[in-house]
């Protein structure tokens, strides 16, 4: 029994000691930004009470991308229920960043991009129309750092968190914050498709955009509604770091969200085409290009019986084409598929004939155009040279001419008959 009581003084010493550390009295605060008084995070503050309508001026420092600020407190109006208590953030260029505590009970939360390495908050406490007490004011920093990382993800390709293929989580702000976007980069190969799941972790609604290694983007997505999880894929036509931005669209209060990124390269597609008693180009045609047709395949048959086999990656609907030879006729397709959908991995031979009418009315014109263009062409040429307009005076003109010098040769013979009849008469 000698030893218990010693024992318990020392352990109330101690806890009264804990006690004196873990709360202290809230320092009275500069009364500007330049003598702002700093507090510490993670430190408990009481003030007896807080004399109305004194704005008090104080700071808090070395707050990290990515670190969630968090303000919680008690306040109690002294003098009757109509008192508040104003507490607000600044930034370092004095700007305010917007919440104001009303409710006796606060909490609040602010979350900063990456845009400064560090950053320093002012905040300012005051109240109104009465003194108020405050109790517990704590101010603490929680981690919601991005993919893993000690950071915040920027919000620019130069600032882009590096990752490679796998399951994360991130942080954005909403209006709690400036944490309104988070860019990844990510090394892809040819032919590999990239593809994002995103689940948010609240009713938060996403954009998701790709942008290739010239920051074009090459494609993007929104949520279909507040919490629906969001999916996009590319395929990508070269080696190149890609960019994976995502950016909340429905604001909402600050949310973690989860993601899955994967590189894949799509298994091929082959398709084999068989025809008969055709003479011409067969061409497999993409469908799946917004501006056009993208040629796939151009294979040229001049025997009875054609074949060919094409790989396509990474699947999808094509069409099929059949060009002549001659250009001048396109025969009707008969018996074959035109449209064909080719799933990845998926083998499919068709077979076809094509039907060829109107070979000869197509020599026919082809001869009749041949004549009339080696024509006009010689015409023309010579009009050039002698700079005449009109090609047909070239054949016009010499008609001319030649009819006035036969009309001259025939009145020059008839003149010279009826001389030499007169001469004979009067002999
Ligand atoms: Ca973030
Ligand atoms: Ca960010």
């Amino acid at each position: 029994m000698g030893t218990t009581k010693p024992i318990v003084v020392l352990l109330f010493i101690i806890a009264l000691t804990f006690t004196v550390t873990a709360t202290t009295a809230l320092p009275e605060g500069g009364t500007g930004y330049d003598d702002a008084v700093e507090l510490d995070i993670g430190q408990e503050y009481n003030r007896e009470e807080i004399v109305g309508e004194k704005e008090e001026f104080f700071y808090i420092d070395g707050i990290k991308p990515g670190q969630m600020v968090k303000f919680e407190g008690y306040f109690t109006p002294l003098e009757h229920d109509h008192c508040s208590l104003r507490l607000k953030m600044h930034n370092e260029d004095r700007r305010e960043l917007g919440f104001e505590i009303m409710d006796q009970s606060f909490t609040k939360v602010w979350l900063p991009n990456s845009d400064q390495d560090s950053y320093t908050y002012y905040i300012t406490i005051y109240n109104r129309y009465c003194s108020v007490e405050m109790e517990n004011l704590e101010i603490t920093l929680e981690d919601k750092f991005d993919a893993g990382s000690d950071t915040d993800a920027g919000d620019n390709p130069d600032e882009a968190l590096e990752i490679e293929e796998g399951s994360y989580t991130g942080w954005l702000s909403g209006d709690s914050g400036t944490d309104e976007v988070d860019m990844y980069s990510i090394q892809v190969e040819e032919g590999e498709e990239l593809s994002t799941e995103l689940i948010p972790d609240s009713d938060a609604g996403y954009h998701i955009r790709y942008y290739n290694e010239d920051r074009s983007q090459v494609a993007s997505t929104s949520s279909d509604n507040p919490g629906a999880i969001t999916r996009l894929s590319y395929r990508s036509d070269r080696d190149q770091e890609m960019y994976i931005e995502i950016e909340e669209h429905h604001y909402n209060e600050l949310a973690e969200y989860e993601f899955e990124v994967t590189r894949e390269t799509p298994e091929a597609a082959e398709l084999t085409v068989e025809t008969l008693n055709t003479e011409g180009n067969v061409i497999l045609l993409s469908e799946e290009l917004d501006n056009g047709f993208k040629e796939l395949e151009l294979d040229h048959r001049d025997a009875d019986t054609w074949s060919t086999t094409v790989e396509v990656v990474p699947g999808g609907e094509y069409m099929l084409e059949f060009e002549s030879v001659t250009g001048f006729e396109s025969p009707e397709l008969s018996e074959m598929e035109r449209y064909v959908n080719l799933g990845p991995g998926e083998s499919k031979t068709i077979q076809g004939t094509y039907v060829q009418t109107g070979e000869e009315v197509e020599e026919e014109v082809e001869d009749e155009i041949e004549t009339v263009t080696e024509e006009e062409g010689l015409l023309e040429m010579v009009a050039n040279i002698l700079g005449i307009e009109n090609p047909l005076l070239l054949i016009l003109v010499p008609a001319a001419i030649l009819f006035v010098i036969i009309v001259v040769i025939i009145l020059i013979i008839g003149l010279f008959i009826k001389m030499m009849t007169s001469k004979n008469k009067e002999d």
